[in-house]
């Protein structure tokens, strides 16, 4: 891999136009071309996530075909968010399509259904947002490059106590969702590990919009900080009606809440939001500013975690590509468990389950804006 790697980097690269015939450097190799299938949560509740995503995606997928050196072709599915409409879509790009690889879906409770039947078909798969317990385990050919829960949520906690002395919480929960429930199992692990006490522990389901039970029950209990794990619509929801209720004190959220839908949604209530993300936009970082500055010219915003993510998992499929040399579903696979990056996210390396080791930042929403909680 070391020496192909060399090669490639002899032979330049980066300066060639994406005109015409894309004939193979002086390795004397064809370049190597590949269909990936991307799943993605486009249309409903959760369409913000798959947007960014795409976007992320779509923005990598040019700068990489204009390198020359791999030709990737996207091949879009949307989700819904569902489980059952996630896995006939994987389906028909795996068997119909034939892709290489798959990117998403974008939810954990969708790669849970869509991940197994993956590895069943050899499919080599990289999760970019799915950040519950279990994900990369679900089998050889899973892979992720989100921050799991499994740090993000501590990381935000401490923070928290840090900050505002907090030894009483709520937990409020989505008890039908593989990243919900994952992540209230985190938070609370978190919280007991912490000393905090638990006043009291609430769920809720996707798509409802009334909270009035669940909120004056927190509210009558005088929580330090409410910790919630629940995606954007209905966080966002969740927060609004909190602080309509006058509940003022801070929330701790998981990924889930790291989008800027839930500023959109919610408005001033979202002030006092506590997320870790692995990844943002301010960060002063000669390749992130170029990313974004790339990204709110094509998109004509600021590209959020999700976008981030996926644009750096198409540059580490496209090294893949480029160290497996073919579009072989195994040598693929095995190119990929190897890949090293520099990319927005910083260095970049799989653990040996096809995990990810990072290090959050800490982030709150003030005044209607993401800023890292110094
Ligand atoms: C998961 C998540 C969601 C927030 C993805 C958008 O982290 O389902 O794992």
């Amino acid at each position: 891999a070391l020496a192909s790697l060399l090669a490639l980097a002899a032979c330049g690269g980066g300066g060639e136009q994406a005109t015409g015939e894309k004939e193979g450097q002086d390795s004397g190799g064809e370049v190597v071309k590949a269909d990936i299938g991307v799943v993605s949560f486009l249309s409903g509740s959760g369409a913000a996530y798959g947007e960014a995503i795409t976007s992320g995606l779509e923005l990598a997928l040019e700068e990489i075909n204009a390198k020359g050196e791999v030709e990737i072709n996207l091949i879009i599915e949307d989700s819904a968010g569902k489980q059952d409409q996630a896995l006939n879509a994987a389906q028909k790009l795996m068997n119909s399509e034939n892709v290489t690889a798959l990117i998403g879906p974008t939810l954990s409770t969708e790669m849970n259904v869509v991940g197994p039947e993956a590895d069943l078909n050899g499919v080599p798969t990289i999760g970019t947002s799915t950040t519950a317990e279990g994900i990369p385990q679900l089998g050889e050919y899973i892979f992720r490059n989100s921050l799991p829960e499994a740090l993000a949520i501590p990381a935000s906690i401490d923070k928290a106590i840090e900050k505002y002395d907090a030894k009483k919480v709520a937990i409020i929960y989505g008890n039908d969702d593989v990243f919900t429930k994952s992540g209230f199992d985190t938070m609370k692990a978190a919280a007991e590990e912490k000393g905090l006490e638990i006043l009291t522990i609430e769920t809720f389901q996707k798509g409802q919009s009334d909270y009035n039970a669940q909120l004056t029950k927190i509210k009558g209990l005088n929580p330090d900080l409410i910790l919630a794990s629940a995606l954007y619509n209905e966080g966002a929801v969740i927060m609004d009606q909190a602080r309509k209720m006058g509940i003022d004190v801070p929330f701790v959220g998981g990924n889930g809440f790291n989008s800027p839908e839930v500023i959109q949604i919610a408005g001033d209530a979202a002030d006092g939001l506590i997320v870790a993300t692995p990844w943002y936009a301010e960060k002063e970082d000669s390749k992130v500013q170029d990313f974004v500055s790339k990204f709110e010219e094509k998109y004509g915003k600021k590209p959020d975690q999700f976008a981030a993510q996926a644009y750096d998992a198409l540059y580490i499929y496209a090294e893949a590509l480029k160290n497996a040399g073919s579009d072989d579903r195994d040598a693929f696979r095995d190119a990929l468990a190897e890949v090293k990056i520099n990319g927005i996210l910083g260095d970049f390396a799989f653990d040996s389950e096809g995990d990810v080791i990072m290090e959050p930042t800490v982030l709150v929403i003030e005044d209607g804006a993401f800023k890292v909680f110094e």
